[in-house]
């Protein structure tokens, strides 16, 4: 974090009344990966809903007019009522420092925020004209799946057998320079996607139970004794493209 985010946040979590990232969502994402999902929040802060990028009849006839008018007026508008009424819970937490139902609210963040930026990066995804990989997106394909046609059979296969409810996914991991093909069945319980982790604290018992027993919340201070921020700042400014 440099010097002058901290001094914003500060101020912000030291103001007393309802938090507000207004100011901080202003800040520039330059090296922003999804460039397509950008305008989610408002200049307030709030979450809102995208109109649709193309017309509601667009899709047709792959996907139907009136498919698109519920999905996108009221299922998609759902989520983006739950996270900022989860938002709004939070910040009042935040000030009151009461966080005995805060495993509530965080199942309505990650519910509804992965709701509102899937749905976002769903729309986006389709296209009313015919378009194609680039030669960038085909090369990594290629390594990654073996061919083009090979990573559309497995999408298909990967996406039909989601048990139940929830979404075929194609990211990109960083970290092994290349492609996967994820299920997600309960979009919630794998958080926010598109989230980017900047710090992690495993409470899996293996992490804690030799030392501390079932005594987590001794462990959890224990570790945070520990916590690398000069990393922790690292990941954030590199996110922020700040770091040269
Ligand atoms: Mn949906």
């Amino acid at each position: 974090m440099d010097k002058r985010t901290f001094l914003k946040t500060s101020a912000l979590v030291g103001a007393g009344g309802l938090l507000s990232i207004k100011n901080l969502s202003a800040s520039p994402i330059i090296s922003n990966p999804f460039s397509d999902i950008d305008k989610i929040i408002d200049e307030t802060g709030r979450y809102f809903l995208n109109p649709l990028p193309y017309a509601f009849d667009a899709l047709e006839p792959h996907i139907d007019h009136m498919t698109l008018v519920i999905h996108h007026g009221k299922h998609h508008a759902g989520y983006v009522n739950g996270l900022n009424a989860a938002t709004d819970k939070i910040n009042e937490l935040l000030v009151t420092e009461n966080f005995a139902d805060i495993k509530y609210w965080e199942k309505q963040l990650a519910f509804n925020g992965a709701g509102h930026f899937l749905h976002t990066m769903y729309w986006n995804s389709m296209s009313p004209t015919r378009t194609k990989p680039s030669a960038t997106l085909e090369k990594y394909i290629n390594s990654s799946f073996g061919s083009f046609d090979k990573f559309l059979k497995y999408f298909k296969a990967a996406t039909l057998q989601v048990e139940a409810s929830g979404w075929g996914i194609l990211a990109f991991q960083p970290l092994a320079n290349k492609l996967v093909v994820l299920q997600a069945e309960k979009h919630q319980d794998l958080s926010q996607w598109m989230s980017i982790p900047i710090l992690v604290c495993d409470v899996w018992e293996h992490a804690y139970y030799l030392r501390y027993q079932s005594k987590r919340a001794e462990y959890i201070d224990h570790f945070i004794e520990t916590i690398n921020w000069e990393m922790v700042s690292n990941r954030l400014e590199l996110l922020l493209d700040k770091k040269k």
